[in-house]
């Protein structure tokens, strides 16, 4: 039975986190450099890195995970291996790093530090021959010898040409081993791993169905991944532990462009997002663009300051924490003598709920299939609400209801299944989950 390292543990406890994507296409306005962009198009008049933390942190993200080198092939650090990089520009006269400052900061602030590094590059003269793959292991060493400890190391999937019109054969099993050998302790994102998965969308939402496993055998990385349902849902008999990854962006581009201010989600927006990726046992990794001053800009840190506040205010009292408990093990006529673990919950004085949060420990493994919850008041069944998979986290929300019992059924799993605390709660109407 997959079941989650030790590593895997700890980022499935990070929950949420930030994306930064920031670049000479913040200044270009482009969302895919063409990799011809002058050094000097790269020039923030106020970078400050501890200002993205600082916003982090009130934001209660876990970390920054930031794009070292976007498909253009700008290097956000003075690397060696690259002649288009910080160094070239007149950004600080090129002593600057923004790779330092930010992993500086977050070490200061105590968050994560990550790195998106594409391994489509428009602009490496390399790229399309095999020393191409000499260049990208030598910019992962040089992340690793000098911006660690990097808990997250995000290999992009998509996968153009070069400046020769060439496309590159990757050397996926050298980049793994480069980073098993220097950081153990680095999970791996991509489309299909080896730690973390991509979900198959760029909205935000994973499947209602979520196993935290996949199979890999006979795929690879970028057009020969899994379908994107089954990215979105993972396999129910997967071979591998292998959790998804909800990447979204606060507004509707990956950069910051100005002509997109009025346009960064909504708090309400940002806590759906939260039901629908945290919410379903995956993790949301929120994508909040500098502007070109290198600020997070107001409106998109307003935005995450009050997504905290729903948070907060929404999962702040636990109103099962006073119910009477009864474990029942159920044999189940109807459904061929079917094994069912059933968890009751008893209220002397009515409550009321709109919110439901469910979780497996899965350090032992996912195994549970499906779940009936039924709420009642006084003996009537008020409402029936079925569930497939719980995993990590299951937050199920509905119209508010007044309630004596609730029921929670497991009706199907893969083995025994292993629940931690049940918890509900009664938040704000208008943050129930939208269809
Ligand atoms: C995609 C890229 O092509 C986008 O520019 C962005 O970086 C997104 C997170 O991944 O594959």
């Amino acid at each position: 039975m997959p079941l989650p390292t030790a590593v895997q543990l700890q980022w499935h406890d990070m929950e949420f986190y930030l994306f930064t994507h920031f670049g000479p296409n913040t200044f270009t306005d482009k969302e895919w450099g063409l990799g011809n962009e002058p050094e000097d198009a790269f020039n923030p008049t106020q970078l400050d890195c501890r200002q993205w933390c600082r916003v982090a942190k009130e934001a209660g993200a876990k970390g920054i995970i930031i794009t070292a080198k976007h498909h253009d092939g700008f290097c956000l650090w003075p690397s060696k291996f690259s002649t288009h990089t910080v160094r070239e520009s007149k950004w600080k006269d090129g002593k600057g790093d923004v790779l330092k400052e930010l992993s500086v900061a977050c070490k200061e602030y105590g968050l994560k530090f990550g790195v998106y590094i594409s391994p489509w590059d428009r602009n490496h003269p390399k790229y399309g021959t095999a020393e191409y793959n000499d260049v990208f292991v030598g910019m992962m060493k040089e992340l690793f010898s000098n911006y660690g400890p990097i808990t997250e190391l995000w290999w992009d999937g998509a996968n153009g040409e070069g400046p020769n019109g060439k496309k590159q054969v990757y050397d996926w099993h050298r980049f793994e081993k480069t980073v098993r050998d220097l950081s153990p302790n680095t999970v791996v994102f991509s489309d299909i791993g080896p730690d973390i998965r991509w979900v198959g969308n760029e909205s935000g939402f994973a499947g209602k169905t979520n196993w935290n496993l996949l199979d890999t055998a006979g795929f690879t990385r970028g057009y020969g991944a899994p379908n994107t349902d089954t990215l979105n849902q993972g396999n129910i008999n997967g071979k591998n532990w292998i959790p998804a990854e909800c990447d979204v962006s606060i507004r509707p581009g990956w950069f910051y462009h100005s002509n997109e201010d009025d346009k960064v989600k909504s708090p309400e927006k940002l806590f759906d997002l939260y039901l629908k990726s945290a919410g379903r046992g995956a993790n949301l990794l929120l994508n909040v663009p500098p502007d070109r001053r290198g600020l997070i800009n107001e409106k998109d840190a307003a935005s995450l300051i009050a997504f905290k506040k729903y948070r907060d205010e929404s999962f702040k009292n636990n109103l099962l924490k006073h119910a009477i408990v009864i474990d029942k093990i159920h044999t189940n006529k109807d459904i061929g003598g079917k094994t069912e673990i059933i968890k009751l919950m008893i209220f002397k004085e009515p409550i009321k709920l709109n919110c439901l949060v469910l979780k497996e420990l899965i350090q032992n493994g996912q195994f549970i299939k499906d779940v009936d919850i039924i709420i009642s008041n006084h003996g009537t069944e008020m409402r029936k609400i079925s569930i497939t998979t719980v995993g990590k986290k299951r937050i199920i929300s509905f119209p508010t209801e007044e309630v004596t019992e609730l029921s929670f059924i497991i009706t199907n799993a893969k083995s025994k299944p292993q629940l931690g605390n049940i918890e509900g709660y009664l938040m704000d109407e208008k943050l129930i989950e939208k269809e």
